[in-house]
């Protein structure tokens, strides 16, 4: 398919197909106005971003409609083109209608993604910006929208660029040195040479690193156990993991360091995390447990809060227990509520919220693994997607961005000459530029932008 073709004029209905109050239909090409101007809208001689109100004869049986039409007439779009949105009721057969009209006046149905791809090849967007576009339409969860929105504003294109610029400079220090190979002028030491590389190659690395834990694959559950002093957490770990992993004792406080253990629950790869118990400080050491408990707390994936259920203080306890939860809340983060001890008792407020469990007999313990492992599989196929698709990508080009360091590392250190440690980094150079698109091939285009829907 040769999508990159952003010569014609495209049409899409842009809004969700299912009904609602407002639907929206785009137009983006040179022949933007020419097509407006057919279709009976006046379009004559604007020459700045304007809003209209006007109506479009659909014909027989849809008859004219009310559309409220937005222009740019120029290059200074979203996609970089003459473009137009046609705003009307969000009825599935009107939206059709403008789009079928659009298409008798001269516009072809855009492709899936044709717009953001506009909108990137018009360097509005670079590609991972285009990928959390897709993020940000597939996000159906406030996390994932999260994770995309922060994708949108450049966290991962901005050190990457920073890491092109600074190996640009290297070949240009390299290939600098080449031209005067023969008068033995060199612009840049070997041992200079392979710290600069070395250091570039630590930051693709961490890179690499990063990208993984988002979802490449290797990702893993954090789940923390958090709740007061004494409540049973590391005694339920233990029972989780089925390992001696933490000290358990009958005087509160036990815990100080945060304890993990890794995992596979009910099919997932997880680190369970055992945390102090959450009380006001009042030594310094206790102080910094409970900066590490929080911040375990923060950054898990769940959170299994655990209380006493046979404490006669539960509800008091509970009650405390659910304003720290809320005060460290993380939106993609999970809250199970664990009623702990319940062979020693349960207390009479226990209500449905409450999964009630026993380390010491084992009994609850098959619900909550079942509810972890819900929630886990759950998390797991929402990361899915956009995200799972944009790390991918990602990773198998840093891959290959670090193999070729560590080759022109070799080279460098072999004394093989520059001209193959500067073919290394013009790869380097490449693989980095495929991340953010600075350089692209329709391979990879079609990769980004075939995932997205029509009309975005
Ligand atoms: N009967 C009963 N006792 C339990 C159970 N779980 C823990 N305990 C007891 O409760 C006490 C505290 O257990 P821990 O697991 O150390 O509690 P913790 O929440 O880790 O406490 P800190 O580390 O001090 O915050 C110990 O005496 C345990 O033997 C349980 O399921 N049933
Ligand atoms: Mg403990």
């Amino acid at each position: 398919m040769a999508l990159i073709d952003a010569d014609d004029t495209i049409v899409a209905i842009a809004s969700p197909t299912s009904p609602a109050i407002r639907g929206v239909v785009r137009i983006s090409g040179d022949d933007t106005l020419a097509i407006l101007k057919r279709m009976g809208i006046h379009s004559e001689g604007i020459e700045r971003p304007q809003r209209m109100a006007t109506k479009v004869d659909l014909g027989s049986p849809l008859g004219i409609i009310p559309v409220d039409v937005m222009v740019w007439p120029t290059r200074r779009s979203y996609t970089g083109q003459p473009s137009a949105e046609l705003h009307t009721y969000g009825s599935l057969p009107l939206l059709r209608g403008l789009v079928d009209e659009a298409g008798r006046c001269g516009a072809r149905p855009a492709r899936p993604g044709e717009y953001t791809m506009r909108a990137f090849l018009a360097g509005r967007l670079d590609l991972t910006q285009a990928e959390a576009v897709l993020g940000v339409i597939e996000a159906e969860q406030r996390g994932t929208l999260d994770h995309a929105l922060r994708q949108l504003s450049g966290n991962l294109s901005q050190p990457l660029e920073r890491m092109r610029s600074t190996l640009l400079d290297l070949l240009a220090d390299v290939e600098a040195g080449l031209d005067f190979v023969d008068e033995d002028i060199s612009f840049i030491s070997d041992e200079d040479l392979v710290d600069r590389l070395s250091a570039i190659g630590t930051e693709i690395e961490q890179t690499l690193q990063v990208m993984q834990s988002r979802g490449g694959g290797s990702s893993r559950a954090m789940v923390a156990l958090c709740g007061p002093p004494n409540a049973g957490k590391s005694c339920l770990i233990n029972r989780l993991s089925d390992q001696q992993v933490a000290i358990v004792a009958e005087v509160a406080g036990t815990t100080r360091d945060t304890v993990t253990v890794d995992v596979e629950l009910q099919g997932t790869l997880v680190t369970l995390i055992d945390t102090a118990g959450i009380e006001e400080a009042q030594t310094e050491v206790s102080q910094q447990s409970q900066i590490q408990a929080r911040r375990s707390a923060t950054e898990a994936t769940v959170r299994l809060w655990c209380v006493d259920a046979s404490g006669e203080n539960f509800v008091d306890a509970a009650n405390d227990l659910r304003t720290v939860a809320t005060e460290i809340q993380n939106p993609q983060t999970i809250d199970i509520w664990v009623a702990t001890k319940m062979d020693a008792g349960i207390h009479p407020s226990l209500d449905e919220n409450w999964i009630a469990c026993s380390a010491v007999t084992g009994e609850g313990i098959d619900k909550l693994l079942d509810v972890l492992g819900q929630h886990l599989t759950q998390q797991d196929s929402e990361e899915v997607g956009s995200i799972l698709g944009t790390a991918a990508r990602c990773t198998q080009s840093l891959q290959q961005a670090s193999d070729s360091i560590n080759q022109a590392i070799l080279l460098t250190r072999s004394q093989e000459g520059h001209e193959f440690v500067s073919a290394e980094l013009r790869l380097v150079a490449q693989c980095l530029g495929e991340v953010t698109g600075a350089v692209y091939t329709d391979d990879i285009l079609d990769r980004v932008f075939g995932r997205f829907c029509i009309g975005k």
